[in-house]
């Protein structure tokens, strides 16, 4: 029995030796020592024998058993370990390698001026909010001094809501402008008021310096013992941070119906720096101006006239201290309270700015990357 079971340690010596991976030495233990192996068969012979040779024999046994169970072990920790060199070799990895980059987006530049005039506005104690962008008739009209049959309503070329009327608010409208804020605010929360509100606005309008939809940004601060020094304080602020420490705002004389006085607010042009000319061979940033005027010839020492501006000065948007009618609509005392309203384009704002080249404000929602991808 006890050469039998030599026999086959010898055979799985060699078996064992010549495995050659630690799968292949797994089944091979199995199959050399399980409870089917023939050296499990061999000892079932160890119960016939007289007992006083039994004891030598199970001792033999039992160190032939230890010598096959180290040379598995030794052999399979080998087999790991030329496992694992070979691992090193094929799949090494050298992790101080610059990684590949993936292509990075970046928020769109509208986004990005929203972010900007928030800011700015925030850093002199202006809050941002929203105002609804469907908003009814009398927010958007009537609450600011502009009854239903008046003619003024027409510059704002207004979408109707094909939606129930309400008694006393009137129609559905896209908010032709965010001046639906003013009276909303005020009834939202008890002056002081600083709010800057900013949102999408909708006309039926379309061309090098009109889009269907746009933002406006609308400035509202109420108080007490508000004047028109403080509306210019607040623009320059705004102008100086927005658009540079150069550049200069000016109020003209307007009319709107929910400011009074009100006035249309201009700033020095970022072209041709406020001169209304543009020096020897010098090109405007915007190759077409966005209000349609023209280049005027060339003087005799090359000096030409600012095709955007022309006098040195661009539009920006309207102004105006509120209209005590308005203050009425919003449920406040216009003996006790006063203040200053703004409103100006987000789009049109961000194309003043000092070497943005966009000819043609319909460019910034073409959606066309290669346009997006300059900013
Ligand atoms: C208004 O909308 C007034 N609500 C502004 C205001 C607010 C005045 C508070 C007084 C007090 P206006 O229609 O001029 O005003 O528009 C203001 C600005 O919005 C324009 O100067 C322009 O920058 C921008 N804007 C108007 N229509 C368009 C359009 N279709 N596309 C792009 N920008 C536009």
């Amino acid at each position: 029995m006890i050469e039998q079971l030599e026999a086959i340690k010898n055979k799985t010596l060699t078996a064992v030796a010549d495995a050659s991976d630690v799968a292949a030495l797994a089944e091979l233990e199995i199959a050399a020592l399980g409870r089917k192996s023939e050296f499990m068969s061999a000892l079932k012979g160890l119960g016939a024998l007289p007992p006083e040779e039994r004891k030598a024999v199970g001792e033999r046994v039992n160190a032939i058993k230890r010598e096959l169970e180290t040379a598995f072990a030794a052999r399979r920790a080998d087999l790991q370990t030329s496992a694992f060199a070979a691992l090193a070799e094929t799949e090494w990895l050298d992790v101080t390698m610059p990684g590949t980059k993936p292509p990075e987006g970046h928020i769109h530049l509208v986004n990005q001026a929203i972010r900007d005039i928030t800011e700015i506005f925030s850093r002199i104690g202006f809050y941002r909010v929203r105002a609804p962008e469907v908003d009814w008739d009398w927010y958007a009209f009537e609450s600011l001094n502009m009854p239903s049959d008046h003619p003024a309503r027409d510059e704002w070329e207004t979408f109707f809501m094909d939606a129930p009327e309400n008694d006393k608010q009137g129609k559905m409208v896209l908010t032709p402008h965010t001046s639906n804020g003013q009276v909303r605010e005020m009834e939202r929360r008890k002056p002081p008021i600083r709010m800057i509100g900013i949102g999408k606005c909708y006309r039926r309008q379309i061309d090098v310096s009109h889009v269907p939809m746009f933002h406006q940004f609308e400035g509202l601060m109420i108080d007490k013992n508000v004047s028109v020094t403080h509306l210019r304080g607040v623009l320059d602020y705004f102008a100086q941070n927005y658009f540079g420490p150069d550049r200069k705002t000016r109020l003209r004389p307007f009319h709107f119906r929910f400011t009074e006085p009100s006035f249309e607010v201009d700033i020095t042009c970022g072209v041709c720096h406020g001169t209304g000319k543009l020096g020897d061979g010098a090109k405007p940033a915007v190759s077409e101006s966005a209000e349609g005027h023209e280049s005027a010839p060339s003087g005799s020492r090359g000096v030409e006239r600012c095709r955007l501006c022309k006098d040195g000065w661009v539009e920006l948007g309207g102004a105006g201290m509120v209209h005590p009618n308005v203050l009425k609509a919003g449920g406040l005392d216009p003996e006790e309270w006063g203040g200053f309203a703004f409103g100006w384009g987000v789009e049109r704002t961000m194309m003043m700015r000092t070497g943005l080249r966009i000819p043609d404000i319909r460019e910034i929602y073409s959606g066309d990357f290669r346009f997006l991808k300059q900013f």
